[in-house]
């Protein structure tokens, strides 16, 4: 087995990113469960993340969803996040929650709500310009639903038009992130489906367009750590979302569907040099929270990525190594095997209160008084987005 300290090393320096729209009420299209004690504001939803990262220390940054968090000036977000201990984090843009959008939204046939959908992406820009962000994550329900409804390649050659001006649009430190998903809200084509056409689109805009894995969105049995492997080489990962599917975009938390997908995932991010603090893989939940308590859940599911990674650094590389050379296949199986069956519970807990935290983030929270604070606090919280 690889060494504890070395691994305590690079969980030290680990960073998970928080989505603000995991602390807002959320649902199915059959019922959002309204939770006491939700965000009515983005102020709010910072509060909380910031919460979570006082327990785990490791999740300093939460994302935006725009216009869900739409604040009158960002600059005052920015200074309420870095007053929580916390900054704000990658922008995500939100072209999928108007009717005009119907037919698509970039690669609409009309020219004028392509316009529109164009100028919302500079919006998002010109936020991430006071917020002092560094990525720009796109995710299009753009699709059709029938055949013949419209011409996939022009919908190609609008969506290259629209990213090359959002790309042209960024400064020299920011980034494009182009996120796929198999399907859905489209169900006949996506335009952007797969890890493929993001990273085609990505390789024509230049050096600081990367792609973006969200694990549930694949189908079922997709290799994603071959994905992740492949792109880490071509250098072109530039964030994931973390979460959980049993069937299809479910949003769970990460790692409870499939630690050892997970583990797996992490093993080759590793192996490719991907944790290391340079590498500009953005590591970022997306998931909602529908039954369980919001703020617990990010804490598992930062923890779950924890655990995770430490299993990923406590293979034995060398060993592994020497086994795929010397074509021991049960031999180098069980290497990998080996770490994952490690209980990494007692080395985190260490770790934790190495950096001065409570070896238990979850009974800690629970100890905080924090969710009663909350209850009492605020009444009327938001929905995170959906049908918002
Ligand atoms: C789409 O399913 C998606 O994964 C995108 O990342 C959106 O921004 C996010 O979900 C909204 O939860
Ligand atoms: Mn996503
Ligand atoms: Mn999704």
């Amino acid at each position: 087995m690889a060494g504890r300290e070395a691994a305590k090393n690079v969980l030290r320096t680990q960073r998970i990113e928080l989505p603000s729209w995991a602390f807002g009420n959320s649902g199915t299209r059959f019922k959002v469960f309204a939770q006491q004690g939700v965000p009515r504001d983005p102020f709010e939803k910072i509060a909380d993340a910031a919460r979570v990262h006082a327990h785990t220390g490791v999740a300093p940054t939460v994302a935006l969803h725009i216009p869900w968090d739409e604040v009158e000036d960002y600059t005052v977000l920015a200074r309420a996040a870095s007053d929580a201990g916390i900054a704000l984090g990658t922008i995500n843009a939100n072209v999928f929650q108007d009717d005009d959008y119907k037919l698509g939204s970039v690669t609409n046939p009309d020219p004028a709500i392509r316009r529109k959908a164009l100028d919302h992406l500079f919006a998002c820009v010109d936020v991430m310009d006071r917020t002092g962000s560094r990525d720009l994550k796109l995710w299009f329900s753009d699709g059709t639903n029938y055949p013949g409804q419209d011409d996939i390649r022009a919908r190609q050659d609008r969506l290259a038009e629209a990213l090359a001006a959002v790309y042209e649009r960024l400064s020299a430190d920011q980034r494009l992130i182009l996120e796929y998903k198999l399907f859905e809200p489209a169900f006949y084509t996506t335009d952007v489906p797969d890890w493929g056409t993001s990273y085609a689109h990505c390789l024509r805009l230049g050096e600081r367009a990367k792609v973006c894995v969200d694990t549930g969105h694949h189908a079922p049995g997709t290799n994603i750590e071959f994905i992740v492997a492949f792109l880490l080489r071509e250098g072109k990962l530039g964030a994931f979302d973390f979460n959980s599917r049993f069937y299809a975009d479910d949003d769970l938390i990460v790692g409870a569907a499939d630690p050892f997908q997970l583990f797996r995932i992490l093993f080759e991010v590793k192996q490719a040099g991907g944790l290391d603090q340079d590498s500009g893989i953005a590591f970022m939940l997306d998931q909602c929270h529908n039954i369980e308590p919001k703020i617990p859940g990010q804490i598992r599911s930062v923890m779950n990525v924890q655990e995770a990674t430490a299993k990923a650094l406590l293979v034995d590389t060398e060993a592994l190594a020497a086994a795929q050379a010397a074509g021991d296949v049960l031999g180098a199986n069980g290497v990998l095997m080996d770490a994952f069956n490690t209980d990494v519970r007692p080395l985190l807990a260490e770790l934790r209160e190495e950096m001065g935290l409570d070896p238990d983030p979850m009974a800690a929270y629970a100890r905080s008084g924090y969710a009663d604070e909350i209850v009492a606090g605020r009444v009327g919280g938001n929905q995170a987005g959906w049908g918002a």
